[in-house]
């Protein structure tokens, strides 16, 4: 595919965020997203949560084992969101600021689905801990990648092999069918931040659709915040 002239851009980086049920293909598609950017001569990192930092990662062995579980939803929470405030702090403002682009396999949107919605943790407690973890922090763009739950277990199942289901892709199919309906509900509630991707495609038919979004928020026009040609 033959792309428009892509610029590169001045300040701050772009935060775009991948969000989808379990084996939707989001680490692929990150993967394939960050190449192009290196292709076009953007800097860009590759992140993930619950981690991304030597911190959080700690608390993401304790989440996916199931510990979490054992204190309880709020307590569970509590930790995606001590894991999300280091990463921020340390890396995602960093690299922000910096001008470099951040793709992060997972953010708020995740609390707000598996925690809330399936979750039902309370709208207040999670509203506090977006307020302490990532204040005015907003993803740029979220990608969210919709694909029917069999398909996704059955993915997810292939690249795990003989190793045992985490703490949620060991849930069942009505869990799993709530976290579609929920990010399926945000993505048409937030049009200007959110796409939402067809991934039963092929994994390079849903990086072309990825790439069209990119380019048109971030690269079409002038008023977007483009400074010079690459
Ligand atoms: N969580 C996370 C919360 O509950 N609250 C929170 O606030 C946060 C941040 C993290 C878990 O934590 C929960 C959600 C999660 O359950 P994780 O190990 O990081 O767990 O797992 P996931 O984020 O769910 O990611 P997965 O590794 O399960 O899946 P991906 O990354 O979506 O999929 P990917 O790319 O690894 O692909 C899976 C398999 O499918 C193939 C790949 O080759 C791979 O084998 N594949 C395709 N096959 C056919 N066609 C395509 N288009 C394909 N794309 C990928």
């Amino acid at each position: 595919m033959t792309d428009a002239p892509i610029r590169r851009m001045a300040g701050r980086g772009r935060f775009i965020t991948f969000e989808g049920g379990e084996g939707s293909g989001k680490t692929t598609q990150i993967k394939k997203l960050a190449e192009r950017l290196e292709a076009a001569k953007l800097r860009a990192i590759i992140t993930r949560e619950p981690g991304g930092s030597p911190g959080a990662e700690v608390i993401r062995h304790l989440l996916l084992s199931g510990m979490g579980k054992l204190l309880g939803p709020e307590a569970e929470t509590l930790l995606f969101a001590a894991a999300r405030d280091d990463h921020v702090r340390t890396v995602i403002q960093p690299a922000l600021v910096q001008g470099t682009w951040v793709l992060c396999d997972r953010f708020s949107d995740s609390t707000r689905v598996y925690q809330g919605r399936v979750g039902h943790v309370a709208a207040g407690l999670l509203n506090a801990m977006e307020r302490v973890t990532i204040g005015d922090l907003k993803p740029d763009l979220t990608v969210i990648l919709d694909v029917p739950v069999e398909i996704g277990l059955k993915r997810a199942a292939a690249r795990r092999g003989s190793a045992a289901p985490d703490r949620f892709e060991s849930e069942d199919v009505k869990f799993h069918q709530g976290l579609r309906e929920a990010y399926r509900e945000i993505a048409a509630s937030e049009p200007q931040r959110c796409v939402l991707v067809d991934a039963s495609a092929d994994a390079n038919a849903v990086a072309a659709s990825i790439w069209t979004a990119l380019r048109d928020r971030f690269f079409a026009t002038p008023a977007a915040g483009i400074a010079s040609t690459a």
